[in-house]
């Protein structure tokens, strides 16, 4: 089994009850099971200005998918729950972007899957509920911890357990 770490975000539709069903469809999807999952968080658009608050989190799975069929099926589920890649910007509004952050120790360069997630010690918005169910998971040398320490997390709110 590996573990694997996953961000998930959203700021299309009720991204909270998105995530609430969507949890469990990655369960199913990728014979996973769950080992964590972070608060849900308020955060700041990153990337274009011009459109609504995100609600971010994190996961922890372990799961026997390899990693390009564990891709596979979180597309399937971002699908499930309204993703329209085609019909998307770069950086812009969508209901449900599930992404790898961190696959046992693996490494993988591929177009289309980089793993450990490139730019996830750069956003705060991955780092803030990374640091709260993995705050001492090594990846690529850092810890999220370590990490966070050098980001900004002005405006980004915890969010009260979702009803
Ligand atoms: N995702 C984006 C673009 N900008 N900003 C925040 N705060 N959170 C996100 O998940 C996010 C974003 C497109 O993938
Ligand atoms: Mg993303
Ligand atoms: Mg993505």
């Amino acid at each position: 089994m590996a573990n694997v770490l996953i961000a998930l975000g959203g700021n299309v539709g009720d991204v909270r009850a998105t995530f609430a069903q969507a949890i469990p469809a990655i369960g199913d999807a990728a014979q996973a099971e769950l080992l964590a999952r972070s608060s849900d968080y308020e955060t700041p658009p990153w990337g274009r200005g011009d459109q609504p608050a995100y609600v971010n989190a994190c996961i922890a799975i372990a799961t026997k998918l390899p990693p390009r069929e564990l891709l596979s099926a979180l597309q399937a589920v971002e699908a499930r729950f309204g993703r329209n890649r085609a019909a998307e910007t770069r950086w812009g509004p969508r209901t449900l972007d599930l992404d790898i952050l961190a696959y046992d120790d693996v490494r993988i360069d591929l177009p289309g899957l980089t793993i450990p997630h490139p730019r996830l010690f750069e956003r705060a918005f991955v780092l803030v509920p990374l640091a709260e169910i993995a705050p001492d998971r090594p990846i690529d040398g850092r810890t999220p911890r370590e990490a966070l320490a050098g980001v900004s997390t002005v405006d980004i709110r915890r969010l009260p357990a979702h009803g």
